[in-house]
């Protein structure tokens, strides 16, 4: 069976981005599949080391993923610092990972800002840190927003390679199986993995500025619908958006060179469950002063119930805590088993 994993750092408010790219994805996903959902609460402190309330971002992700439906008893809901066995196995990924790979993350280049010198060890190393979160579990389907590609297929690499250079060990030991990557057969300890990217919205843009990535750590509110405002807030920022003094087009090629424009109706296309071209056909010759309206009340409609769902579960902490403990439990026990094999493979004297 397809192993699903995915993570959400627990680093501020979270948004229409990380809805759209990530929780809901991951809410589609649990009928057919056996999925394990993470706070990664390790991979909040490679740019920001000191929080003001890490645990209580922590419990308000988990809170957003059992109100966006994710069935913690069915699944496991768990925060990534419980279970030690991410960090032991990123070690031995930062070891697999060549520096020249690392060089090339544009996440890392983003977050580092002007001066690299400063930025911490430790966000150079998350995508070593993100690939262990995967592979610990065998994970194959993740279902991550667009900007987190780059990260997966440096996962690949990595089980690649530790998979070729442990060839003959992980033969020897008898826990591998057969895979073909390319034409290539394989006896791997780690599986290939697949990113799950597809959908009308892989990357929901800022309402301030269609070219940069709607982030929770874009200083303007106004630039992102976070999931826990309400509806006058959703209202007030999606009709402050930017947007051009042209109409919607009737096709999606007039998308082309307005990014706002582009941005706006594939938020409303993934909200809606439609594509954008089925959208310019209802929209398309109408003005913003007509789309807008229209957006908010079905952005409102549909993260209303999650935001009341949220709030709610936030009041009392027990019930998230216990949802976490469990979850923590089971991901150990899974991942105690692979770092079994791998502390074998590798060669670490038990
Ligand atoms: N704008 C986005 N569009 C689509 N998907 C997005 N995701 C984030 N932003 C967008 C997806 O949300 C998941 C969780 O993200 P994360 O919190 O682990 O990391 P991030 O990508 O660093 O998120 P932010 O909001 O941009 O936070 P900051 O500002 O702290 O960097 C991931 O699957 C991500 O793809």
């Amino acid at each position: 069976q397809p192993r699903v994993f995915s993570g959400v750092q627990p680093t501020g408010n979270l948004h229409l981005g990380n809805y759209l790219g990530a929780i809901r994805k991951f809410v589609a996903l649990q009928d057919n599949n056996d999925c394990m959902y993470c706070v990664v609460d390790m991979h909040a402190i490679t740019a920001q080391l000191v929080h003001d309330d890490l645990i209580g971002q922590t419990r308000s992700i988990a809170a957003a993923f059992i109100a966006a439906g994710i069935d913690a008893k069915k699944h496991i809901v768990f925060n990534q610092s419980t279970v030690p066995e991410h960090a032991e196995l990123a070690w031995i990924f930062n070891c697999v990972a060549r520096i020249g790979w690392m060089n090339r993350m544009t996440q890392f280049k983003d977050k580092a800002g002007k001066d690299r010198e400063q930025a911490s060890l430790g966000l150079y190393a998350y995508p070593s840190l993100m690939a262990a979160d995967i592979l610990v579990y065998r994970g194959t389907h993740v279902p991550v927003g667009d900007d987190q590609k780059q990260h997966l297929e440096l996962a690949r690499d990595i089980a690649m390679k530790f998979n070729l250079d442990f060839a003959d060990k992980i033969r020897a030991s008898g826990h591998g199986v057969d895979i073909t990557v390319g034409d290539e057969p394989v006896h791997a300890l780690f599986p290939m993995v697949e990113p799950l990217i597809d959908g009308p919205a892989p990357r929901v843009m800022s309402l301030r500025d269609g070219t940069k990535k709607m982030s929770k750590s874009d200083p303007s509110d106004l630039s992102r619908v976070n999931l826990l405002d309400d509806a006058e807030t959703i209202s007030k920022k999606i009709r402050k958006a930017k947007t051009d003094p042209d109409g919607l087009p009737s096709e999606l090629a007039g998308l082309a060179g307005r990014p706002e424009a582009d941005n706006l109706v594939g938020i409303f296309a993934a909200l809606a469950d439609r594509t954008k071209a089925d959208v310019l056909a209802e929209f398309g010759g109408q003005q913003f002063s007509v789309f807008k309206p229209a957006l908010v009340d079905l952005a409102v409609s549909v993260l209303s119930p999650v935001t009341e769902e949220m709030r709610r579960l936030m009041q009392d902490t027990s019930h998230i805590d216990a949802i976490l403990k469990d979850g923590g439990e089971r991901a150990r026990a899974r991942a105690a088993q692979t770092m079994a094999m791998v502390r074998e493979v590798v060669g670490f004297l038990r």
